[in-house]
């Protein structure tokens, strides 16, 4: 039968947690975690006003715009992550959307990190059909495009583009056939019903997203969101473990957010289906852990990265 978010989310929480960490073990070894690196090859400048984001031209942060990175120094930069473990290499732009002229660039990304032999993914903001089509003929293997937020609360945090823009980028992107990473942030002023509508849309989808990230705000000094009080973090266990239920088979991160969490709360997420995380000292401008922090978490925690297979399928 499949389940509702909205049946799932509010349950005690021991009933959740043991429903998901079910759900997990029948789809995945519990005891693994996909590392996944991100890079920032365009930061900042841009014209969206996502009221979460350091990058927005719009908001009051002190970013500055930076240009595109070279190839060179991104490849240089996948390599160096590939030898500390990561399989999945996320390159991300400040975009509304990518002109013309830069696809090159990308494409070159794209290829040249495919050839390290890391799974590749790419985050440029909303895509056209000829972009779909350059991006699926260079290899891509995920686009992510998050839906963020509900339906509802979506205009609350972006008036730029729409929600339908969103799913429409997604679908061009699914029918292109690169795999569709989709998710999106909690602990933006949202009600519950908005995270269990958020998860219901990203299950509901033709498929649901087979990487999903789950986002906590990260709180960026000069962005409408800056001082949003905390979220109860027990909320972002019943976030993972709502997503994993309905999404048995995709890969759920936890995402941005991890620096202000404890290992106990991450362990918690873990166990309730989590079975990604980004790795390194950086997202794409906000901290992360570190590798030597996440070395002592695995340690402890008794996880292990996983590893891809030569044919690339995850192991
Ligand atoms: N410009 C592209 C776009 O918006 O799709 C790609 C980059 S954008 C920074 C990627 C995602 O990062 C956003 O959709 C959002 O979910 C997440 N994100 C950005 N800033 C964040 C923050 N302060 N805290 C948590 N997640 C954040
Ligand atoms: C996603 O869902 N989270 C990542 C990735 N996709 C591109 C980005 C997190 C960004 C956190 C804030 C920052 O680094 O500026
Ligand atoms: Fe631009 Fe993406 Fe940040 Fe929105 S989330 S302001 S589209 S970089």
């Amino acid at each position: 039968m499949q389940m509702r978010a909205s049946s799932v989310y509010n349950l005690p929480l021991m009933d959740l947690l043991f429903r998901a960490q079910s759900v997990h073990r029948a789809n995945f070894d519990p005891n693994r975690i996909q590392c996944a690196k991100l890079l920032s090859i365009k930061t900042g400048g841009c014209p969206e006003d996502c009221a979460y984001c350091a990058q927005s031209a719009r908001n009051g942060s002190q970013l500055s715009a930076s240009k595109m990175m070279e190839v060179q120094k991104v490849l240089a930069e996948a390599k160096k992550a590939k030898d500390a473990g990561a399989t999945r290499y996320c390159m991300g732009a400040g975009w509304r959307s990518p002109k013309a002229r830069d696809m090159k660039a990308v494409i070159a990304m794209v290829e040249g990190v495919k050839a390290l032999g890391l799974e590749t993914c790419m985050t440029l903001g909303m895509l056209d059909d000829a972009q779909v089509v350059q991006l699926r003929a260079a290899g891509l293997d995920y686009y992510n495009h998050n839906i963020d937020t509900s339906e509802s609360f979506y205009p609350s945090i972006i008036t730029t583009r729409s929600f339908a823009d969103r799913l429409e980028t997604l679908e061009r992107v699914r029918l292109a056939g690169i795999n569709v990473c989709s998710g999106g942030i909690i602990g933006m002023g949202e009600s519950p019903e908005d995270r269990i509508a958020m998860i219901q849309t990203l299950a509901d989808l033709p498929e649901p997203p087979k990487s999903i990230p789950i986002n906590m705000l990260m709180p960026m000094a000069g962005t409408p969101l800056a001082d949003v009080p905390p979220l109860d973090p027990i909320e972002m266990v019943r976030t993972i473990a709502t997503m994993r239920i309905l999404a048995p088979k995709s890969y759920v991160r936890l995402s941005a957010g991890r620096s202000a969490m404890s290992d106990e709360l991450q362990a918690m997420c873990f166990f309730a289906g989590a079975n990604s995380i980004f790795v390194g000292d950086t997202l794409l401008t906000a901290d992360n852990p570190g590798d030597s922090k996440d070395a002592q978490l695995f340690a402890r925690l008794g996880l292990r990265a996983e590893v891809l297979r030569p044919c690339g399928a995850a192991a």
